[in-house]
């Protein structure tokens, strides 16, 4: 006698696609486990090239996955000394940078000034971005 109904025949049909997605599951789950860092965002908008008081230091943990959202009502281009990261943005057109944040210490960030000849120097200071051990 065949004691398997139609309907438990259909629910292992689609048994291996749930154990793949089991699977992946548990992988997601796992990660963090791993991967110590936290994901981070931070919304930043400049003002005549500033940043609010509040927003003018960073601070995350080694490891981080760092967004930082700007906005500008002006535009402004921008040194990240320590990670070597230059940030543009324009006004109306808010900007994503993503940074993971591998190296530990305290680096600036500054607004930049081509120089003729190579190089660049610097307008003023942006913001303290601190990753922390
Ligand atoms: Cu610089």
């Amino acid at each position: 006698m065949n004691r398997v109904a139609p309907m438990h025949a259909d629910t292992n049909k689609a048994a291996p696609r749930w154990r793949r997605l089991l699977l992946a599951l548990a992988m997601c789950m796992a990660l963090p486990a791993v991967a110590v860092g936290e994901q981070r965002h931070f919304d930043l908008d400049l003002k005549a090239g500033q940043l609010p008081k509040d927003q003018q230091t960073i601070k995350v943990k080694q490891g981080d996955a760092v967004e930082l959202k700007w906005t500008s009502d002006q535009p402004i281009r921008m040194h990240l000394h320590g990670y070597d990261m230059m940030i543009a943005v324009k006004p109306g057109e808010p900007t994503v940078t993503a940074i993971n944040a591998r190296i530990p210490g305290r680096f600036s960030a500054e607004k930049l000034q081509e120089k003729s000849g190579g190089g660049h120097q610097h307008g003023g200071k942006i913001l303290y971005f601190e990753v922390y051990p």
